[in-house]
């Protein structure tokens, strides 16, 4: 009996725990897409935060836009977080030169203006990894600048904390100090 109890609950702290991680790893499923233009409604932005990393476009998991300058794509996600890494899964069925320079940004304002975290040099494997470094910032974009492109983006996801600012110690004045003393 001793041992089913303990069965159970190793299970039960398994069940949790994955269902912890699951939340906590790939941030970008919990924000909100946009991007410049949609080339046709199946590419839509949302596609490329839907979890399904299939690089093929024809399977309707990645999203496009239309030939934009700049083309951009911006994740929203709703709260500030400390960006450690984004991981970005190009097209891999046609044309994945086209994220050539792209470049993607971290921070607070919704313009695509912020701060470069990296730049897309090489498309030669499907999956691109950008180290942000803790950078803080509520919005995450992708941004082609200088020449009309399409960008198509199978899925990015992103990983992080959620931004706890450090409140420093409340210093006790010299009235509170007396109210304390005999309240
Ligand atoms: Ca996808």
């Amino acid at each position: 009996m001793k041992c089913f109890v303990v069965l159970l609950v190793c299970i039960s702290i398994g069940w949790v725990h994955s269902g912890k991680i699951k939340l906590k790893d790939n941030i970008a499923r919990l924000g909100e897409a946009t991007q410049s233009s949609t080339y046709r409604l199946e590419y839509k932005a949302a596609a490329a935060i839907d979890g399904n990393t299939d690089s093929n476009m024809m399977e309707g998991s990645c999203s496009l836009t239309g030939n934009d300058n700049p083309a951009w794509w911006q994740l929203d996600l709703k709260k500030r977080y400390k960006v450690d890494t984004v991981v970005i899964v190009n097209r891999g069925d046609c044309c994945s030169e086209r994220l050539l320079g792209a470049k993607v940004r971290v921070g607070d304002s919704a313009d695509n203006n912020n701060p470069v975290c990296g730049t897309v040099t090489d498309v030669s494997e499907e999956t691109i990894v950008v180290s942000c470094h803790g950078r803080e910032g509520r919005y995450v974009s992708v941004v082609i600048p200088g020449r009309e492109e399409t960008l198509q983006l199978c899925e990015v996801e992103v990983y992080g904390q959620e931004y706890k600012p450090v409140v420093p110690n409340h210093e006790e004045s010299d009235d509170e100090f007396v109210d304390n003393l005999f309240n």
